[in-house]
């Protein structure tokens, strides 16, 4: 079994409920989520003039490949109605593999970790709320570490983790 962090993100249509739809398609026997941060709005990164976000992270423990997890996130990020877009610009909803255990994966589909997530205020202050001690793969650094070296970025915490209740 594998522990592995789920970045979720949307800024288009019903922020919040696509974020719980993503969780609620996901979850299931081979893809289990354990726990979940508080929702942050946040500033966008990249392309500046969009909506805000609603980021959050999820724990989620699983059995399955990589690429097994991947095409899961991408047949529901399809099911919600992603349409593909501009890079970096407004999507509905957005879920992408931050850490996959200890793996480190870099082919054509699949990056992880995600080659952006130790600049991302977006992904760290959620995951540092899950998991400060944990450290990435590559560059051995704590959540907490990397977040405090961060500057810049607005994220505010929005709703409570008891947003979303993990079913059984
Ligand atoms: N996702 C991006 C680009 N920029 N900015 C914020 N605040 N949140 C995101 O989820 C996000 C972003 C590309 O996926
Ligand atoms: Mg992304
Ligand atoms: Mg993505």
């Amino acid at each position: 079994m594998k522990t592995v962090y789920l970045s979720l993100g949307s800024n288009v249509g019903d922020r919040e409920q696509m974020l719980r739809g993503a969780l609620d398609e996901l979850a299931s026997p081979e893809a289990r989520i354990v726990r979940v941060s508080s929702i942050y709005e946040t500033e966008p990164v990249g392309r500046r003039s969009q909506r805000w976000f609603l980021n959050a992270v999820a724990e989620v423990q699983t059995d399955l490949f990589p690429v097994q997890l991947l095409n899961r996130i991408q047949r529901i990020e399809l099911q919600l109605g992603r349409k593909r877009g501009v890079d970096q610009g407004p999507r509905l909803i957005d879920i992408d593999i931050l850490f996959f255990g200890s793996f480190v994966i870099r082919t054509e589909r699949l990056a992880t970790p995600h080659p952006r997530a130790e600049e991302r205020r977006f992904v760290l202050a959620p995951m540092a709320e899950l998991a400060p001690e944990y450290r990435h793969p590559v560059s051995h650094r704590t959540m907490r570490e990397l977040l405090g070296g961060l500057s810049g970025q607005e994220a505010r915490k929005v709703l409570p983790p008891s947003w979303y209740t993990p079913v059984e």
